[in-house]
């Protein structure tokens, strides 16, 4: 393991990033707050796995008793989708965590700063936080966003979650210089489901185009990451219109219930659930593993350029 006095990164990782070999980072909000224990637990190893199927090396990002983690053990990564009142990290407050000694887990934000501070240049979620709805008097935006701006990574998701507005997501990530880019499709994915109304900004069909889109960004000399949309198996997505009225009654629970912060996106996730006896972490965990595949693709393509 090699450790200096804030982060430890566990042997596989560092041996593979030693050696020019394919790394994909993970995100650990999904486990701490996105999903419920054991399936969450579940869901991480199974991703693990699948990225080790694809010849790739998995690093699971988390914070743990103040140790910034590139890379978990299975014993680490238990206790963490078991932890009381882990902490939900992002850019503001991954420092505090470490500084304070506390256990948390990292978003698409906090797991960008660290995946680029360890050399990993692929990342694998669900979807990252973005535009709220209602954004206009909340001025809920995701951290996730100026992230991908100004840090790069390769992020692969299936698209901004469907309980944020897609349209203003699209709209903040042209605005920053992100580039977004479905993958195999003309139009944006949106998580549970294959497809949303709008129009994909980019279209790429394979793995190698992809690393070669972001080796040619950083030949210009270009920052930031991008934004991979990557629609979740047919066999595997609820139709929109079906998502739409169970978002649209968590968004108003959680309105009168006066959710706000970082609690909107759990408060959600968790509701939705429920609204579909489970159907959505079902969805959920097939689009992680999806992202995952092709996440470990691109960081073999990128190895190769
Ligand atoms: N994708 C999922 N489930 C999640 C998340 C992503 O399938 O729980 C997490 C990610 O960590 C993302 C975060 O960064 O939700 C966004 O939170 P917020 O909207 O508070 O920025
Ligand atoms: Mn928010």
């Amino acid at each position: 393991m090699r450790s200096n006095n804030i982060i430890d990164v566990h042997a596989p990782v560092a041996e593979a990033l030693a050696k020019g070999r394919p790394v994909v980072a993970l995100e650990s909000t999904i486990i701490t707050h996105g999903m419920p224990w054991p399936r969450n637990n579940e869901m991480a190893g199974d991703v693990e796995a699948l990225i080790r199927e694809e010849g790739a090396v998995p690093a699971t990002i988390a914070v743990i008793d103040g140790r910034l983690k590139i890379g978990l053990s299975d014993q680490e990564r238990e206790k963490l989708a078991q932890a009381k009142d882990p902490m939900k990290l992002s850019r503001a407050d991954l420092a505090f965590a470490i500084a304070e000694g506390k256990s948390g887990g990292t978003t698409v934000a906090a797991t960008m700063i660290a995946a680029r501070m360890a050399g990993i240049a692929v990342f694998a979620t669900g979807g990252i936080g973005g535009v709220h709805k209602g954004a206009e008097t909340s001025f809920d935006i995701s951290a996730d966003l100026d992230e991908l701006a100004r840090t790069p990574v390769i992020v692969v998701s299936a698209g901004p979650k469907a309980i944020l507005d897609t349209e203003k997501t699209l709209e903040v990530l042209e605005t920053r210089g992100v580039p977004v880019i479905a993958y195999g499709t003309d139009t944006m994915p949106a998580f549970w489901s294959r497809n949303s109304p709008y129009p994909a900004p980019l279209r790429l069909d394979t793995a190698a185009a992809i690393a070669r889109f972001q080796a040619t960004r950083t030949a210009l000399g270009i920052d930031g990451g991008m934004l991979i949309a990557n629609p979740v198996p047919a066999e595997e997505e609820i139709a929109a219109d079906v998502m739409a009225g169970h978002i649209a009654t968590a968004q108003r629970e959680a309105e009168e219930k006066g959710v706000s912060g970082k609690d909107v996106t759990p408060f959600l996730l968790a509701r939705i659930l429920e609204l579909t006896d489970g159907a959505s972490l079902v969805t959920n965990i097939a689009l992680v593993k999806n992202n995952a595949r092709l996440a470990a693709r691109i960081a073999t393509a990128l190895a190769a350029e």
